[in-house]
């Protein structure tokens, strides 16, 4: 798969060396990346951000990247923050970005208190979902509704699909395994009906944030299982029913995984992020960093098995 990552590079980019995690020029640690590509053809990654050396996500803003060759990439700075909204103080986890009515939408988890790891039982910890309004890819985005979109039940880690139809869906992690889907008003400022539950055949596992895509015809629902093996489910339709696929990229490190899918210069990529020990880093334990790689489908348009480009 490094060669496979090369490949890709080298077709987008003469001169370009494979980099996996990505470069992105700066020493922010970043997780939790969404891909998408807009009008002007350049790939846009929203991601959240770590603070160093980190191990508790006590998390505050959300940055946006960009590049025209998956090699250079332009760091776009915060473009939101905990410290902008009035609802939430921490817990910026994993965003996700939309482009609908010639507005670009940021939908966002946030939250407040506090996590107890010696007695989970005192944690106070809330978390919902907001989402922020800007007229460019990079922001700044603005939470223009100044509150979470519900405030139960608890929810986080939102992805945004707009369908053929520009009908949006809001898919999200709640407390346990809950498969739920929002249909997105049109004005995208507020939830239309009531939370769908959508069958999954029969097998839900404990999930986070969870990425729809459409090819072919085919809906895509794909998470990371038990929070850290990236998994799929096949549908005809946005809503399910879903169909079980199975793994496509295992686990490393025994860590969470938080992922998103694009089709960029007809090749579909796979963006992630790993946790990993380098050896410029000072911080103790392993952080995490974006990374992505090529993604291949069967004829069947099932996914093949991704392996990871060796850091
Ligand atoms: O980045 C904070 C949380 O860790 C995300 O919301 C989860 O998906 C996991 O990546």
């Amino acid at each position: 798969s490094v060669r496979r990552l090369s490949l890709v590079l080298g077709l987008l980019c003469a001169n370009c060396y494979a980099q996996n995690p990505l470069d992105f020029g700066s020493n922010i640690k970043t997780a939790d990346p969404s891909a998408h590509v807009w009008q002007d053809g350049k790939m846009y990654l929203y991601t959240s951000h770590d603070e160093e050396c980190q191990d508790d996500f006590y998390m505050k803003n959300w940055h946006v990247f960009s590049s025209e060759d998956l090699v250079n990439w332009k760091d776009h700075g915060a473009v939101l923050s905990v410290d902008d909204l009035a609802w939430a103080d921490n817990f910026a986890w994993a965003p996700d970005a939309a482009y609908k009515n010639g507005k670009y939408y940021l939908v966002f988890p946030a939250g407040t208190g506090m996590k107890d790891r010696q007695n989970p039982k005192n944690s106070t910890k809330w978390m919902g979902i907001g989402i922020a309004v800007s007229d460019s890819p990079t922001g700044p985005f603005k939470d223009v509704i100044g509150k979470p979109l519900w405030r139960e039940p608890y929810a986080n880690d939102p992805s945004l699909f707009i369908d053929d139809d520009g009908t949006a869906y809001l898919y999200f992690h709640g407390s346990g395994k809950d498969f739920h889907v929002a249909r997105m008003a049109d004005d995208m400022r507020s939830v239309e009906g009531d939370l769908m539950e959508m069958d999954m055949g029969g097998y839900e596992p404990k999930m986070e944030g969870p990425w729809v895509f459409k090819r072919e015809e085919k809906y895509y629902f794909t998470m990371p299982e038990n929070n850290r093996e990236l998994a799929y489910y096949m549908a005809d339709s946005p809503t399910g029913p879903w169909t079980y696929k199975g793994v496509f990229m295992e686990q490393e490190n025994q860590s969470n995984n938080h992922h998103s899918i694009v089709e960029y210069k007809g090749q579909w990529l796979l963006f992630y992020h790993r946790w990993l020990k380098d050896a410029a880093d000072s911080c103790p334990t392993p952080q995490r960093k974006v990374a992505a790689e090529y993604l291949q489908f069967n004829s069947d348009g099932t996914i093949k098995e991704v392996e990871r480009t060796k850091a």
